[in-house]
């Protein structure tokens, strides 16, 4: 199944997109293929082991949380891993992090190639988190909202051992309304502060922000998680644009109210989920500063890359377990990563 995208839009941001300064507000486009893997394979793409690879930029916040759940859940084998480079070029990602230039199990040197096989003639949008069916080389789902949910749910018997339930059925009303207030105010809303294109839409975008932030700056004084007292979906959607924060969205998308370090309880909350096996380990700040600074050369033409901010904070201890919560709940922590997917010491605090 695929859909256009919505006429509506205007594109996705990038090195083309919003990138530019058009007349229209940022709007973010739709996914263009949304078929789901399942485990009944209802759209023809059954669950299956080893069948599937993720294809993500570790630049990138919405394949981000792909990365976090496929960690948290032990699906490191079950569902292959690429990573593309974050420069994307004029014909988007690349697998130039590879010694020739191509992912060594797709085959190919630019992720459009799946999407090219999936849908002869594609000319949209090229984006992350994609997966790609192995065999055929096709691109199945580029749908970032649904890839986490079902990773947590349709995937489960390939789950490892004493993997958190991230998405638990009894709370799932709850974690809807928070991650859709998240989505729309911060996920969503830093990208509207920076691709505003007048003043009054960028003080919107970032009210709103702040406001968010505050919100969520008082729901977790003194409960561990947004949601029950273990780590839920709902975490890794506001983990992964609070470890951007500083680096990124506050000088490059205009979102300085004030720093995320300037704020103890986010700044608290955000340490402990990144020493959290799972978290952490999948962030290569290298990759989030040269992809935003150089690719958005609409934002900053001259490509320089900021040196700060100083990242060693991110390792400091966080005294969050005084508030109890469970991590897993009822499970276990993940394993190390494993090797060849561990971030460079470039990327790390
Ligand atoms: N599929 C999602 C997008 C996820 C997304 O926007 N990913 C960005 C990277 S953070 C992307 O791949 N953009 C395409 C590009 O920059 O060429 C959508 O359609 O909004």
């Amino acid at each position: 199944m695929s859909r256009p995208d919505d006429s509506d839009t205007a594109g996705l941001e990038g090195s083309g997109g919003n990138a530019g300064y058009g007349s229209r507000p940022f709007k973010r486009s739709r996914s263009h293929f949304v078929d789901r893997i399942t485990r009944d394979g209802r759209d023809s793409w059954p669950v299956e082991y080893g069948r599937y690879r993720l294809v993500v930029s570790r630049a990138c916040p919405w394949a981000s949380r792909a990365l976090v759940s496929r960690r948290l859940l032990g699906l490191d084998d079950a569902l292959s891993l690429a990573v593309a480079d974050p420069i994307q070029d004029d014909r988007s990602w690349r697998f130039t992090l590879n010694p020739d230039g191509r992912d060594p199990v797709l085959g190919i040197r630019y992720l459009a190639e799946a999407y090219e096989a999936r849908e002869p003639g594609y000319s949209g949008g090229v984006s992350v988190p994609a997966i790609v069916d192995v065999p055929s080389g096709e691109l199945v789902t580029n749908d970032f909202q649904r890839i986490t949910l079902d990773l947590a749910t349709e995937w489960r018997e390939l789950h490892r051992a004493g993997a958190p339930d991230l998405y638990p059925e009894k709370l799932r009303d709850e974690i809807d309304e928070v991650m859709d207030a998240v989505y729309r105010d911060l996920n969503n809303g830093v990208y509207r502060a920076g691709f505003a294109t007048g003043q009054r839409e960028y003080e919107d975008a970032h009210r709103d922000v702040f406001r968010r932030l505050d919100l969520l700056s008082g729901r977790l004084a003194d409960r561990r998680y947004l949601v029950g007292d273990t780590i839920t979906e709902a975490d890794i959607r506001l983990f992964t644009t609070l470890v951007r924060f500083d680096a990124v969205y506050h000088g490059h998308f205009k979102c300085n109210r004030n720093k995320l370090i300037e704020d103890p309880v986010l700044w608290a909350y955000a340490r402990d989920l990144f020493q959290t096996p799972g978290f952490g380990d999948t962030v290569d700040f290298d990759h989030i500063k040269r992809h935003y600074y150089i690719v958005q050369s609409g934002l900053n033409p001259t490509g320089i890359v900021p040196v700060g901010p100083d990242l060693s904070g991110w390792l400091t201890p966080h005294h969050r377990e005084q508030l109890g919560g469970r991590p897993f709940g009822d499970g276990t922590p993940p394993e190390p990563v494993r090797r060849g997917e561990a971030v460079p010491e470039a990327g790390r605090p």
